[in-house]
């Protein structure tokens, strides 16, 4: 059991399993997918598991239905030398983003998570802001805490004046300056995976994510790899996401860094990551402004005046923008459905007429 809460097996679960085990199943949790076959985290080790049949039916690929991060529940058939997974509990702090590769369907990299470190490197043109904003409200979405870790200051002049923009975005979000090469920051980032809790690693392919998790670890157990020399940029030398024990403390899923991160779903993050414009949003006219060329527009107010950059405004307006666009796909898919649907509803209908007219 002790191993079990290290690796987050708090309360919440354990009430969630009870009926589970009352059925003799075990738990376990998915620190990694390797082509298709689960690696699960058990109070006895690690084991390798298969998806139960029943599972398998109700999603196309295994990874769409399985998390890095899920708490499942094992079967160790007799004679079987490879266990079941026959049942996924419900998630709490859920990292989800829009499928890259599909119109209206969301991709769940992490399940289960307390933290997410959104990691940017402050060497090679410091802050992004863009991709910060966009990272800060996914975390927020996903209900985890999101802490802001700016790696490499080993490798810049001043990071305090580099991470001033991150401060300017990041309403009520702490901000940790770090060095693997010095150890700066190291402490305040493993005070943030205390024993019991999960935390997951957000960030651009090079920014330092996996030599984190080695520095936490204490072990060089991940491979990791210069950035190009002209631009910082990485090599995307991860290539799957896995969770780690961090001795002494929880667990941390290091993940492979992401170019596109598009939002799903992310209404309750916009709200909180843009908190000070939806409170001047509080003023305007109109319910749902979107703050462009409304009368009595409350944030355009504010721009004018002087309390809100337009910069900030404009980065709302575009976020705010790809989650009007999802929704109108989203919309409109469910509209053909409903079509397709009604149609088969007709001629089942007119079936039924004619068979009753015989
Ligand atoms: N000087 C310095 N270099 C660092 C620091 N952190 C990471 N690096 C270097 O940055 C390069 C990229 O680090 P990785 O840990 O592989 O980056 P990553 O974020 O895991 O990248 P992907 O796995 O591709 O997503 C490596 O050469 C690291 O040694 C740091 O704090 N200071
Ligand atoms: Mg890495
Ligand atoms: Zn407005």
């Amino acid at each position: 059991m002790e191993d079990l809460a290290r690796l987050g097996y708090g309360s919440r679960v354990e009430a969630l399993f009870a009926p589970l085990a009352d059925q003799g199943f075990e738990p376990a949790r998915v620190t990694r997918l390797d082509r298709g076959m689960p690696l699960l985290a058990t109070a006895h080790g690690v084991v390798r598991a298969e998806l139960a049949v029943h599972l398998m039916k109700s999603a196309p690929g295994i990874d769409t239905r399985l998390a890095v991060g899920d708490w499942v529940a094992l079967a160790r058939p007799e004679g079987h030398d490879i266990s079941i997974v026959e049942a996924i509990l419900p998630r709490e702090g859920t990292f989800v983003r829009k499928d890259p590769g599909a119109e209206t369907t969301a991709q769940v990299l992490v399940a289960n998570v307390d933290t997410v470190f959104v990691v940017q490197s402050l060497s090679g043109g410091g802050v992004n802001d863009r991709r910060l904003e966009r990272e800060l409200v996914l975390v927020w979405e996903s209900g985890a805490t999101p802490v802001i870790v700016l790696t490499k200051a080993d490798l810049v002049d001043d990071p305090e004046a580099l991470a001033a923009p991150a401060r300017e975005i990041a309403l009520g979000v702490d901000i940790i300056i770090e060095s693997a090469v010095t150890g700066l920051g190291l402490e305040q980032v493993r005070e943030r995976v205390p024993y019991g809790q999960t935390a997951a690693l957000l960030g651009s392919s090079g920014v330092g994510k996996s030599t984190l998790v080695n520095k936490l670890i204490g072990e060089d157990v991940l491979e990791t790899q210069e950035t190009r020399a002209g631009d910082d940029k990485g090599r995307h030398t991860t290539v799957t996401r896995e969770l780690f024990l961090v001795p002494g403390g929880g667990v941390i899923v290091d993940t492979p860094g992401m170019r596109g991160l598009a939002l799903w779903d992310s209404e309750e993050g916009l709200s909180v990551a843009f908190a000070d414009i939806e409170q001047l949003a509080e003023n305007c006219r109109f319910g749902d402004c979107r703050h462009a060329a409304e009368p009595g527009c409350a944030v355009q107010q504010a721009v004018e005046d002087g309390e809100l950059t337009p910069r900030r405004l404009e980065s709302w307006q575009r976020l705010r923008s790809e989650l009007d666009a999802l929704e109108a796909r989203r919309d409109q898919r469910a509209r053909a459905e409903k079509k397709r649907a009604d149609k088969v509803m007709q001629r089942e209908i007119k079936r039924f007429q004619r068979e009753r007219g015989r």
